[in-house]
This record gives C-alpha cells, sequence and structure tokens, in this order.
C-alpha cells in the first residue's frame, strides 16, 4: 500500500496510547519519536513535524485531562492533524463539456495520467478525446496512440507537425464533438522560460477549464516549490502526484502541495491504466490508519479501557480485596484491543487471513491456560494469591489440576503482584497519597513487564 511505512507507526501509536495503562510521558514520548520518524522518512517537511509533535506533548501533558478523555482526545489529535497536513479535499468539478490541460516536467507521468483519467471518465459515461501537442518528443505521439488503442479512447495526434497551434487548428472541429478533452503537452528539465512561453500560448488558444500540473511523488518535498513556480508562471488549479506506489517520499509531495494550497486532485499508484484514485485526506488517511472511520477508531479506544471495570477494581483494591479473578478480568480488558474478530471487522478490505494468526493464538491461550490455572485454585487462593507463593505444594496441585505448567501459574502470580502493586498507587494517587513524581517512577518500573 501507498505509504504504508507512515501508516504502521500511526496505527502501532494509537494502539500504544489505546492499550496504556498510563498514559505518561515517556510513553507520549517514545509514540511522538516513532511518528516524526516515519513522517520525516515520508519526507515530510521537519518543521511541519516538529509543530505535530508539539501539538501532541501538549495535549498529553495537559494534566487537566485525564484518563480516557486524554486517550481519546490524542487519538482525535493525531488523526486530525495528520489529515490537515495532507489539505482540506478539493473535488474536479467538470462542467458539461471540459477541456483540461496538462503541465509538468519531463518524465512527470503526464502523458500517462491523461489516458488514466481518460479511461476513468470514460467509464463514467464521458465522450473523451486525447489531444496530443507534445512535438518536443518523437515517440510523444506515438506513446499517446498506443494509450489510446490500449483503452479505445479516440487520440488526435499529428507525428509530423512540429506546431501544437496547427495541430490544434486541424482538430478543432473534431474536438467539438466530445464532452472531454485531456490535452497532452510537452515536458521539459526545469521550468524554463521557452515551456513557459509554449504553455502561455496554447492556454491562450485552448482556455481550457482546468490547468492540472503532474508531479512524481518522488520529488518529496521539492514539490513545493515546483508547484509554487508554476503556480506563479501559469497559475495552475491543481495537482495530480503521480507514481505514489514507487517511493517513499509521497507523503512530502502531498504535504507541500497542502501548504501551496494546491488541490491535489487525484493521485497515480501504479503503471497500469487503472491505478489512478481520487485524492481525498481523510479517507486517505482514514485508510493509513486501518479504521472505516474516527467514530469506529474513538469507540475503539474505549472499548480498550472499560472506566466501570476500572473503578470497580480500585473500588475492589479500597476495600482490600484485589483477587486473581479481578486480574483475569482486568487483563481480559487490556487483551480486547488486540481482539482480531473486531479490528478485521473495522478494517476495509482486510480479512483474516492476512492477520498473524500465531499473535493471536498466543495471547489467547496463555489467557485460556491462566483462566483454567485460577478455576483450580480454592477460595481462599484466589482471594489471597500470596499463599499460593508461600506453599509450592499448592501451586503444584493447581498445575496438576488445571494441565497448566508452574512456571506459568507463577507468571500469573507475578502479573498479579505487579498490578496490585500498580492498582494501589493509582489509588492512592487519585487520593493525594502519592504524587506525580513517584507514579512515573512506578510507570517506568512496570513497563513492558505486564505482559500477557
Ligand atoms: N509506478 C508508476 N509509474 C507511473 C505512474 N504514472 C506514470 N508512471 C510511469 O512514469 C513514466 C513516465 O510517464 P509519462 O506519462 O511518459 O510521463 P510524461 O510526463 O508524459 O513524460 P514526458 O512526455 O517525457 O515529459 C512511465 O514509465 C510511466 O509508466 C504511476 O502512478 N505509478
Ligand atoms: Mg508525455
Amino acid at each position: 500500500m501507498v505509504l504504508d511505512k507512515l501508516g504502521s507507526a500511526l496505527k502501532s501509536g494509537i494502539k500504544k496510547i489505546s492499550n496504556a495503562i498510563f498514559v505518561d510521558k515517556k510513553l507520549i514520548d517514545g509514540i511522538i519519536k516513532d511518528i516524526q520518524k516515519s513522517l520525516i522518512e515520508a519526507d515530510v517537511n521537519i518543521e511541519l513535524v516538529f509543530a505535530l509533535s508539539q501539538k501532541i506533548k501538549k495535549l498529553a501533558y495537559d494534566e487537566t485531562i485525564k484518563g480516557i478523555d486524554k486517550k481519546e482526545q490524542l487519538v482525535k489529535l493525531i488523526h486530525d492533524e495528520i489529515t490537515l497536513l495532507l489539505g482540506k479535499e478539493k473535488q474536479l468539478k467538470l462542467p458539461k463539456k471540459a477541456s483540461l490541460m496538462f503541465l509538468g516536467l519531463y518524465g512527470a507521468g503526464k502523458t500517462t495520467t491523461i489516458a488514466k483519467l481518460g479511461f476513468y471518465y470514460a467509464k463514467r459515461g464521458r465522450k473523451v478525446a486525447l489531444l496530443g501537442l507534445d512535438t518536443q518528443r518523437p515517440a510523444a505521439m506515438d506513446q499517446l496512440e498506443q494509450l489510446a488503442k490500449q483503452t479505445n479512447l479516440q487520440a488526435f495526434i499529428d507525428k509530423k507537425e512540429k506546431d501544437p497551434l496547427k495541430i490544434i487548428k486541424q482538430y478543432s472541429k473534431d474536438l467539438e464533438k466530445y464532452d472531454l478533452v485531456l490535452i497532452d503537452t510537452a515536458g521539459r528539465d526545469g521550468l524554463n522560460k521557452e515551456l513557459i512561453k509554449e504553455i502561455e500560448k496554447l492556454d491562450k488558444r485552448l482556455k481550457p477549464d482546468y490547468r492540472i500540473l503532474v508531479m512524481p511523488a518522488d520529488v518529496g518535498q521539492t514539490a513545493k516549490t515546483q508547484a509554487e513556480e508554476f503556480q506563479k508562471a501559469l497559475s495552475i488549479d491543481g495537482v495530480i502526484v503521480t507514481r505514489m506506489d514507487g517511493t517513499s517520499k509521497g507523503g512530502g509531495a502531498l504535504t507541500a502541495c497542502a501548504e501551496t494550497k494546491a488541490p491535489v486532485f487525484f493521485i497515480g499508484v501504479g503503471e497500469q491504466i487503472h491505478e489512478i484514485e481520487t485524492f481525498n485526506p481523510e479517507s486517505f488517511i482514514q485508510r493509513l490508519l486501518g479504521m472505516g472511520d474516527l467514530q469506529a477508531l474513538l469507540e475503539h479506544v474505549k472499548s480498550a479501557t472499560d472506566e466501570k471495570q476500572t473503578k470497580r477494581i480500585e473500588e475492589r483494591l479500597q476495600e482490600g480485596k484485589f483477587t486473581l479473578l479481578d486480574l483475569y478480568s482486568q487483563l481480559e480488558q487490556m487483551n480486547k484491543m488486540g481482539s482480531m474478530d473486531k479490528l478485521i471487522g473495522m478494517i476495509p478490505g482486510m480479512s483474516a487471513a492476512k492477520v498473524p494468526k500465531n499473535v493471536l493464538a498466543k495471547q489467547e491461550s496463555k489467557m485460556k491456560h491462566w483462566k483454567n490455572a485460577i478455576s483450580s485454585m480454592t477460595e481462599d487462593e484466589i482471594e489471597n494469591p500470596e499463599i499460593l507463593e508461600k506453599q509450592t505444594s499448592r501451586i503444584q496441585r493447581v498445575s496438576k489440576g488445571s494441565g497448566t505448567t508452574t512456571t506459568e501459574i507463577r507468571e500469573l502470580l507475578k502479573q498479579y503482584k505487579m498490578l496490585k502493586e500498580m492498582m494501589g498507587m493509582q489509588s492512592g494517587l487519585a487520593e493525594g497519597k502519592i504524587d506525580q513524581k513517584m507514579m512515573q517512577k512506578m510507570a517506568k518500573k512496570f513497563r513492558g513487564k505486564v505482559k500477557f
């Protein structure tokens, strides 16, 4: 998928926030670092990356926002800010009869994109003509002819004529019969005077409804300078970014376009004729994040932390009654985020086959073993697991009775101890018995240890 590295960094960041018991400084700093790294790898301007990090930090460090509220707000912030980086959606609205002129440097993907778009609009009922005005490159007309054949579209070309204005004249009557004319122009190494002059000449004669700049994604954030230069010299209406499939720098090209306020209408995502997509920042990000929509994402955060459950456990703790059963239900809560069935349902186009089965299976099997172990314990042992630790024979009995290894049982007891201590700290904090510093120390101590 396009920008998949960025996508997985964002997904993992959001998952970490959802699963965290404490959204503390260290967690946030780690997530920000991952997001920064992947944005910079996608060639997004460093200042934009820095500004985004500051916003995440500001919200994350705000101590007036707590618990699930903070998690939700953070996920929403990441989603919204990254979407914003990609700009606002602007659709290409074509009048009934329309002409589009494509501009760009050598090899940007103009000719290919014209064929792709011709194919795209013909499928949607438009009568499409392709007009070849690239008289610079010897093989340009052949290429357009070939592509037209492949897509079953009409191409108007002249392999011998060197003056594009004469080609226009030659076909102007024929073109009137079409309701969408896509015009291929010649590229240059850079935006030089010659190219500007030629485009201005064609523009004056053709008066196209849209002037569209075609840029390949691998130019990364230099797309900004290119778009600005074209904008200044020729006034463009929008951009098509091609070759999003072949580079990790697409993020730079897209965010650079957003900065110049030049709307990106389409992105090219492959060499094949159908590999073009309309560009909508919102749905683009949602696909990167792997969620159907923001609402589903937020629901997900909520379900990963069941507040009522946490409260109940806190109460139990205060009564001095945190048992293995409480641990089990707490772990089950934490495990919810990883519930693959639910996840699969939310990811468009995702099938069960793509999920690494062993990850899920491992988690579930561990939980099952623990559940069996707990059900082989006496009430006394469940209420006061400390007695198990003191008497190895008890552990052996439970192990035999439940088909669980003694190591697994010891692991369960270790988790219990840690979580009990941690929950104790948490309620202590709420009562003002423990200060923030101590809390952070505890979080540090437990990080990565509460696993199942
Ligand atoms: N992978 C991939 N390749 C693309 C895409 N769009 C265009 N290309 C390839 O990019 C190369 C250049 O494309 P052209 O359409 O010839 O570019 P152009 O801007 O017309 O080039 P000039 O006419 O020489 O200025 C070709 O090999 C295309 O197949 C895309 O979205 N993905
Ligand atoms: Mg071309």
